[in-house]
C-alpha cells in the first residue's frame, strides 16, 4: 500500500507552527512554462524574493507520486530538468500519485493543494482562463472553478493574454471570484500592463488587501478566491505591437499543428519566448517576481 499524504518541507511545517507568513507557488510555471535552463534559476529566484520579503515560500509539486508543499531545492530541479513531468491539475492527483508520476501543479492543483494544508496566499504569473476559440472548443482553464470554491489569494497579473480576457472576467464573475486590482482599476494584461477592462475594486498597499482577507474570513459567506491584479509598470510591459503580432502567429501555429487541450498554454507561452528572442521571457520573470515579492507583503500583513 502507497501513504498518500501529503508531505509538508521542514520551513513550511515549522510555518505553519508558528503562524508565520507562507506563500505558496505553483510548479507548472517552472516545468512548462519556462524555458530551461532560465526555468531553475528563476525557481530560486522566486523563492529568495519571497524571503527577502518576509516570507516562508511552499512551491507545491508531486515527486514520485508524492505531494509536496515545500519542495527541496533538489525536488525543484528534478522538476525542472527531468522529461516526462506531468502538467497536474486538480483531478489528475489521484492518478497521478497512484502511478507514482512526477508532476508540476497548475493554479488550480496548486491552490487546491494549498489551501488543504492551511496556505492562504498563492503567487503566480498569470492565470489560466477562457481560450479565444471557447465557444466552439469549450476550453476553458480549470482555474476558474478551483478559485471558485477556494478561500485562497492570489497575486498574479491577470489572465494571460493568450485567452479571451473579457469572457474569463465575464466567467470569474459568474463564479463569484473576487477581483481587486493592486494600485489600480484596470485589469492588466499579464505580458501588458492593461488588458482594456474596468474592475469595481482596488486596494494600493499589502495592508489593503489584507484588510479585504480579513474581512471574508470573519464574514464567512464568501467561499471563493480573491484575485490580486497586479500589473506591470507600463514601461517593463511588452512592446503591444511585438505582443500582438506574435501572438497572432501563435494561435495560427496551434491550428496548423492541431495542438489541443492543455498543450495550448505551453505551446503559447513557449511560442512567445522564441518569437520575442527572449523579450517575453524576460517580461515573465519580471512579473514572477513581483506577485512573489507583493504576495509575500500580504501574507506578512494579513
Ligand atoms: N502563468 C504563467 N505561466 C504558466 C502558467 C501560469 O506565467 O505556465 C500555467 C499555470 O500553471 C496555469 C496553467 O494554471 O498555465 C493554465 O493552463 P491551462 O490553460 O491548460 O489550464
Ligand atoms: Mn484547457
Amino acid at each position: 500500500m502507497i501513504n498518500h499524504a501529503i508531505r509538508l518541507g521542514a520551513d513550511v511545517e515549522a510555518a505553519l507552527q508558528s503562524g508565520a507568513p507562507i506563500v505558496a507557488l505553483e510548479s507548472t510555471i517552472i516545468s512548462h512554462g519556462l524555458p530551461r535552463p532560465a526555468n531553475f534559476t528563476v525557481a530560486k529566484e522566486i523563492e529568495a524574493t519571497v524571503r527577502q520579503a518576509g516570507a516562508v515560500p511552499a512551491t507545491i509539486g508531486m515527486i514520485a507520486g508524492e505531494i509536496v508543499v515545500g519542495l527541496s531545492e533538489e525536488e525543484i530541479r528534478h522538476l525542472a530538468e527531468r522529461d516526462g513531468v506531468i502538467k497536474l491539475s486538480v483531478r489528475d492527483l489521484a492518478p497521478a500519485a497512484a502511478t507514482r508520476a512526477d508532476g508540476a501543479t497548475t493554479v488550480a492543483a496548486t491552490s487546491a493543494i494549498a489551501v488543504r494544508a492551511g496556505i492562504r496566499v498563492f503567487a503566480t504569473g498569470g492565470l489560466g482562463g477562457v481560450h479565444r476559440d471557447a465557444v466552439s472548443t469549450f476550453d476553458e482553464s480549470a482555474d476558474l472553478t478551483a478559485l471558485s470554491r477556494l478561500p485562497i489569494a492570489i497575486v498574479c497579473a491577470g489572465v494571460k493574454s493568450i485567452l479571451d480576457v473579457h469572457a474569463t472576467l465575464e466567467r470569474l464573475e459568474t463564479l463569484g471570484v473576487g477581483v481587486v486590482g493592486y494600485g489600480t482599476r484596470r485589469f492588466p494584461g499579464f505580458y501588458l500592463t492593461d488588458a482594456g477592462f474596468d474592475l469595481d475594486w482596488s486596494a494600493d498597499d499589502p495592508g489593503a488587501v489584507a484588510e479585504i482577507i480579513r474581512a471574508a474570513r470573519a464574514h464567512d459567506v464568501h467561499q471563493g478566491a480573491l484575485v490580486v491584479a497586479n500589473p506591470l509598470p507600463v514601461e517593463e510591459q511588452l512592446d503591444p505591437a511585438l505582443h500582438d503580432r506574435v501572438l497572432a502567429e501563435g494561435l495560427a501555429g496551434l491550428e496548423r499543428e492541431g495542438v489541443t487541450g492543455k498543450d495550448v498554454t505551453p505551446y503559447l507561452l513557449a511560442h512567445f519566448h522564441t518569437a520575442t528572442e527572449g523579450k517575453s521571457l524576460d517580461v515573465n520573470v519580471r512579473i514572477i517576481l513581483r506577485n512573489a515579492d507583493l504576495a509575500a507583503r500580504i501574507a506578512a500583513a494579513i
